[in-house]
């Protein structure tokens, strides 16, 4: 069944964190709820593939660890597209440790993750301290997390009991968590912004338990925000002709579920 919904523009106004109301204001303005999840292993590579999909999308998702040849200058390169194109940059680090550790991975090691992404995301697993030592470098910064509630991968452990707890946990800190990675929308409260991995414009697989469902189950009937699309735009052979089609795909699914009043 379609959920029906306000626009993103008037979901942002029940938001307290600044990073939520920019992307769901960016998101309207660009006529885009498409993320990039730039899933490739040298730094070249990513930056052109942010170049010419940065028009296209609200958001880019990286692994940073995944980057062959990393270094500190990749990142100001990659704000600097992110400023040009106007996308938020989304860090995939699935924080999953105590508040005291993730604290330091969070800040600290190579990758400096809190100097240049907006929104990170975390396993509830550990409890309210993750979410506690996340925002204590976070929250100075204006950044913001999003909580692991549901996953794509075949079997997974996320019980509809851990995924209840979650919203829990979030509804706690509404100031730093601003959503989830979730199949479907968990609640009616219109703060809470959904991002769905695990598309493809056709449903389907791959050979590790990754599940595919496409751009309009999981925004018109599952109510999710925003798609986070990888290989099926990576790997193409024209990638910025991919995004353009799951951007149209997104997008109207999202239009057909507007309410009348905005
Ligand atoms: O449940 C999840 C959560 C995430 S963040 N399932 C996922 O696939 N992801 C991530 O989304 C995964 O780490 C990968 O970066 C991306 C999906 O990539 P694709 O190539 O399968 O579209």
């Amino acid at each position: 069944m379609k959920q029906r919904r306000l626009s993103y523009t008037s979901r942002s106004t029940h938001c307290q964190n600044l990073i939520a109301k920019k992307l769901l204001a960016l998101m309207d303005s660009k006529q885009s709820n498409l993320a990039l999840s730039a899933d490739v292993t040298s730094a070249a590579e990513l930056l052109a593939l942010a170049n010419q999909v940065g028009p296209e999308i609200c958001l880019l998702k990286t692994h940073i660890d995944i980057v062959d040849d990393f270094t500190p200058a990749f990142t100001i390169e990659l704000k600097k597209l992110a400023n040009q194109h106007q996308f938020l940059l989304f860090e995939d680090r699935k924080f999953a440790d105590i508040g005291n550790t993730v604290k330091h991975q969070y800040q600290g090691g190579v990758y400096r993750i809190a100097d240049w992404a907006d929104i990170i995301n975390a396993h509830s697993l550990p409890g309210n301290g993750i979410i506690q030592g996340l925002a204590e470098v976070g929250m100075p910064k204006n950044r913001a997390l999003l909580l692991l509630a549901e996953m794509s991968s075949a079997n997974n452990l996320l019980t509809t009991e851990y995924t209840q707890k979650t919203l829990q946990l979030a509804e706690a800190f509404p100031e730093f968590v601003i959503g989830f990675i979730a199949q479907h929308r968990l609640s009616t409260d219109p703060q809470w912004i959904y991002m769905t991995p695990g598309i493809q414009l056709a449903a389907g697989g791959d050979t590790l338990g990754q599940q595919y469902t496409t751009p309009k189950q999981a925004i018109s009937e599952n109510g999710s925000d925003i798609i986070i699309v990888g290989r099926g735009i990576v790997n193409a052979t024209d990638p910025l002709a991919a995004a353009k089609k799951y951007r149209t795909a997104g997008w109207e699914a999202y239009e057909e579920t507007l309410c009348g009043v905005n």
